[in-house]
């Protein structure tokens, strides 16, 4: 059996960040921890733009623009949307997160889910560095687990071929 699975390699290349500026306490604190994952991982700081839209409703038409612009590996989104704060919660977290899936299926640019849907302030900060982790990090081994799982498959989706650029996963054969 072959098994195709992205490392966590640095590859080439340079990523785009869209972090929402709502519950920016929280957001930032995601960018924070998304920067810092990057750079351990051996993706220096200056591969990495950031760019900041109002909330997580904006993030979905950014991200396809960078994307779009054939100029970066993988984009990450950062934002957190909390239910008691908003009755329109379901809109907010629903259409965000189908936007960033949408921009990754219309683009082939893996575009990475990094908003925070929470019931609670306490949760959110939890999340992004307190207590239960810090899904910004995550997001970032997502992204650069993606690129390079997709450097394996290639344009070709021979299991053998891995394109010179992004990339340097790992194929196994059992
Ligand atoms: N945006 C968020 O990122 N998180 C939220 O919790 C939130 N609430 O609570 O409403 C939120 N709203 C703003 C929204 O994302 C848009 O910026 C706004 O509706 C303008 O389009």
């Amino acid at each position: 059996m072959n098994v195709l699975e992205g490392d966590l390699s640095p590859p080439a290349g340079r990523f785009a960040i869209v972090v929402a500026r709502f519950n920016s306490m929280v957001t930032e604190a995601l960018l924070h921890g998304c920067r810092d994952r990057f750079v351990r991982l051996g993706v220096a700081e200056d591969r990495l733009d950031v760019a900041w839209v109002p909330g997580s409703f904006e993030i979905p038409l950014v991200a396809r623009k960078l994307a779009e612009t054939g100029q970066y590996a993988a984009v990450v989104c950062l934002g957190c949307v909390i239910r008691g704060e908003t009755s329109h919660y379901d809109h907010v977290a629903g259409q965000a997160a189908g936007g960033v899936m949408q921009a990754s299926l219309a683009t082939g640019v893996p575009v990475i889910f990094g908003i925070l849907t929470t019931e609670s302030v306490e949760q959110a900060l939890n999340r992004s560095g307190l207590k239960s982790g810090n899904k910004g990090g995550e997001a970032a081994e997502a992204a650069i687990e993606m690129v390079n799982l997709i450097a394996q498959i290639g344009p070709g989706a021979g299991l053998t071929a891995v394109p010179a650029g992004f990339g340097g996963g790992r194929i196994s054969g059992r």
